[in-house]
């Protein structure tokens, strides 16, 4: 297997919009990041993966880029992000932008052009095409809702946008969209960042038939449509050999629709493709034939055997980030622990699955101090355009609204989008002024201040595991197997190279288990999220590092 220092290290995202706002306007920006960069060092954390801060109406929180040359007036200038990269350089650690080319916004000057005329020149630099029937060119349903065609009358033609109507979809078969892709990643790569995460990438060659779908689940739309196209390993390999493999960074692709069968494809190391890829496998499990909003039930055998089979797929060739959340779901500790009784304990336990499994470990801001998901009970309390757009669809269809803002509770997008919570203080410290979203009012129990006073809380034992992990490369490099215990609310599983052996216990639940089935003699007990105990009590949420003699 390759070793490369993209394997080794740790990313940490920051939504800078939540994260820290330096000048009182309530968005988070540039500067506060700045400000904040000795708190993410401490932890231990090496690659910042930075959501967008490029110019943006924000109809998608940046995810809808206008200029992909200039920082966003609220988040800062382009002196302020050269600040920011030497601060960060300056820590040893490095910085990857999020790359978003699968579409742009509807406000960037090539669509503004391309939607005056089917003559002008930057007309095929988007999808146009006519309706048919008197509707749109084909029954494709929007990831945030409602057709994925919107029709312009200017020409009198639809244009495509699989997410909201304003990120129209650019056209990868036009060589000027790859040309220009090529020169804003050069253009960044230049500034001396050290990678990019790659949004949507699967989705960038499309099947030029557009045909209407008979698939009914969007999740299988998502893998079989809208996924994994023609030429999508050709554009992949196209902006590798023009711009990424001129410079030693790394590229993480994020995965909607990749599968098992599919995934080393994207990122085989003699691919020249992508380094790793974020699956949603995982982060898709629940969502129902409509999506986030139309839950369907899942448990932890359904995660198990998806962490398999991707270790599986991967063998010594490819490698994935392992993550179990990040600015798109819920905040991890609720979705995947147990955030009312047991918070710390299932926050620490979360933490060792993400930093003792194969793969790069991705921690999403305000996971290291164990913030949960926000309840908000009025619709008018969230931001995300998602959650709006499905708000109106499902409630239009019948959907009571106090149920469809139960859905949002476990599933919305800004569970994780409200502010870091810093302090105490009015705004949890966040901000001197109004933030753009409500904080989250348990802020005054689940701070940063608090955390750092206290030895015992999930900050320090993250940073004692990132340090662990660093110092034992076998949890990097090392062989995985997972062992059959009899009980399916453990997730026991060893890891272990030429050196060492390590077997790690989960108890993923709130019920007390015993491990007379693990023969451990051979083992001695090194880290534990409860006291150190010869026992083979479990309590409820242990999670145990063994290291064998
Ligand atoms: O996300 C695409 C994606 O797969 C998730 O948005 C997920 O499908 C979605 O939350 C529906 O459940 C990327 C970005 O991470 C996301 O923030 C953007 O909204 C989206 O692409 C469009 O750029």
């Amino acid at each position: 297997m390759e070793k490369h220092w993209w394997k080794e290290e740790v990313i940490y995202q920051i939504y800078p919009r939540s994260f820290k706002d330096s000048t009182g306007d309530g968005i988070g920006d540039i500067q506060g990041i700045i400000s904040k960069l000795d708190y993410i060092k401490n932890l231990g954390v090496d690659i910042i993966w930075l959501s967008p801060i490029y110019q943006s109406p924000n109809d998608d929180n940046g995810y809808d880029i206008s200029d992909y040359y200039d920082i966003h007036p609220e988040f800062g200038t382009m002196a302020d992000f050269d600040q920011l990269l030497e601060g960060i350089h300056a820590r040893g650690m490095r910085l990857i932008m999020d790359l978003v080319v699968n579409h742009s916004s509807d406000e960037h000057a090539w669509f503004e052009e391309s939607k005056k005329s089917k003559d002008n020149p930057y007309r095929d630099y988007y999808i146009w095409k006519p309706g048919k029937n008197g509707g749109p060119p084909n029954n494709w349903r929007s990831f945030f809702g409602g057709s994925a065609w919107k029709y312009d009358p200017t020409t009198d033609e639809y244009f495509l946008h699989l997410f909201t109507q304003k990120q129209p979809d650019l056209n990868w078969e036009n060589p000027k969209v790859r040309d220009a892709v090529v020169d804003v990643l050069r253009f960044w790569l230049d500034k001396g960042i050290d990678g990019f995460r790659m949004d949507v990438i699967p989705l960038i060659s499309k099947r030029l038939e557009f045909a209407d779908t008979e698939l009914t689940e969007f999740n299988d739309v998502v893998e079989k449509v809208y996924s994994n196209g023609p030429k999508v390993h050709q554009y992949i390999n196209e902006i590798y050999e023009r711009a990424i493999k001129d410079y030693d960074v790394m590229t993480v692709g994020e995965g909607p629709g990749i599968s098992t069968e599919v995934g080393l494809k994207y990122v085989g190391h003699d691919r020249g493709e992508l380094n790793m890829i974020f699956h949603l496998d995982h982060m898709f499990l629940g969502h129902g034939p409509k999506g986030k909003f139309d839950p369907v039930p899942y448990d932890w055998t359904d995660i198990k055997r998806i962490f398999k089979e991707w270790y599986d797929a991967m063998g010594d060739s490819g490698w994935v980030s392992i993550f179990l959340d990040n600015h798109d779901f819920p905040r991890l500790v609720s979705r995947f622990g147990e955030d009312t009784k047991y918070r710390v304990e299932s926050a620490k336990l979360l933490s060792m699955l993400i930093l003792t499994l194969r793969g790069t470990p991705c921690i999403y801001q305000g996971t290291e101090l164990g913030m949960s998901n926000v309840h908000f009970d009025d619709i008018k309390d969230y931001r995300d355009v998602e959650t709006h757009n499905f708000y109106k669809e499902f409630t239009e269809a019948g959907m009571d609204p106090k149920e469809f803002i139960s859905h949002v509770h476990d599933h919305g997008r800004d569970n994780v989008r409200t502010p870091i919570q810093w302090d105490n203080s009015e705004n949890s410290g966040f901000s001197s002024g109004t933030p753009w979203i409500k904080v989250n009012p348990n802020f005054i129990d689940i701070n940063a201040e608090k955390v750092l006073n206290d030895a015992d809380s999930i900050y320090y034992w993250y940073r004692d595991l990132l340090s662990f992990r660093k110092e034992n490369k076998t949890l990097v490099y090392g062989q995985w197997e997972v062992l059959d215990v009899d009980n399916n609310d453990l997730y026991v599983y060893k890891r272990w190279d030429d050196n060492e052996e390590f077997l790690i216990v989960l108890n993923h639940s709130s019920s007390h288990h015993s491990l007379d089935k693990l023969s451990l003699e051979n083992y001695s007990l090194i880290k534990s999220n409860y006291e150190l105990s010869a026992s083979n009590a479990l309590n409820p949420w242990e999670a145990r590092l063994y290291k064998l003699y």
